[in-house]
């Protein structure tokens, strides 16, 4: 369905009507996180995946920058009821970042994702997270990605509301048990799917 041919596309952009239930389209792309930008020093940036994995890893930002790219085109839509339709991601894949940390283990059913912002994090179900559309974004349309946006890297899930997209990405903990994140602790919907409309739990 892209034409260009090295795009993964989100399975939910291919869909006909891709405008969720009560989302608005936005050409805009406003910005929204719970306590702005933290300051963060690429020389002391440190991205890790741990827990239920065979052998949890991390990299540094040079190490992270010769992983294999992906490109993802996915629209992406905010539980405030915006969507901004048709944006272009590139990073490292999930699937790629899981697999060179071993493997889930057997009992790895959720994921718990720490941003740099103090204190903030989000949990969503593996599947979700293993959808062949996730990855830790460091550009979007082309351009690195901006700060304001959760640069130098964020996860990005497009097949969940954009708040379980972590901004500013740190660490990703696969776990047997669920554990509410920071809007989850505050009545959002554990798992988050856009076309189900789970915004609150
Ligand atoms: N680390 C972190 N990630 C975050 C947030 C946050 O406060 N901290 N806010 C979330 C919310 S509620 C939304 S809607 C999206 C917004 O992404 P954007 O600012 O790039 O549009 O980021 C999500 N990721
Ligand atoms: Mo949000």
């Amino acid at each position: 369905m892209d034409m260009e041919k090295d795009v993964i596309v989100s399975p939910d952009t291919r869909r006909e009507n891709r405008i969720p239930p009560h989302q608005s389209r936005t050409l805009k792309w406003p910005v929204l996180d719970a306590s702005g930008a933290p300051s963060l020093d690429i020389e002391k940036w440190s991205f890790s995946i741990e827990g239920s994995v065979a052998n949890p890893i991390s990299w540094n930002w040079n190490e992270f920058q010769v992983l294999p790219q992906v490109k993802v085109r996915a629209d992406f839509h905010c539980v405030t009821r915006w969507s901004r339709l048709d944006n272009l991601w590139s990073g490292v894949s999930m699937r790629e970042l899981v697999a060179r940390a071993g493997g889930l283990l057997p009992n790895a059913r959720f994921a718990l994702v720490r941003g740099y912002d103090d204190g903030w994090n989000t949990n969503l179900p593996v599947e979700y997270i293993l959808a062949e559309d996730a990855l830790v974004a460091t550009a979007h349309d082309g351009a690195p990605l901006s700060v304001e946006h959760g640069g130098p890297a964020r996860l990005i899930v497009p097949q969940l509301y954009a708040w379980k997209s972590a901004k500013w990405v740190a660490a990703i903990e696969f776990r047997e048990t669920d554990e509410a994140g920071f809007w989850e602790e505050n009545g959002y919907h554990m798992r988050g799917d856009p076309w189900n409309e789970e915004r609150f739990g």
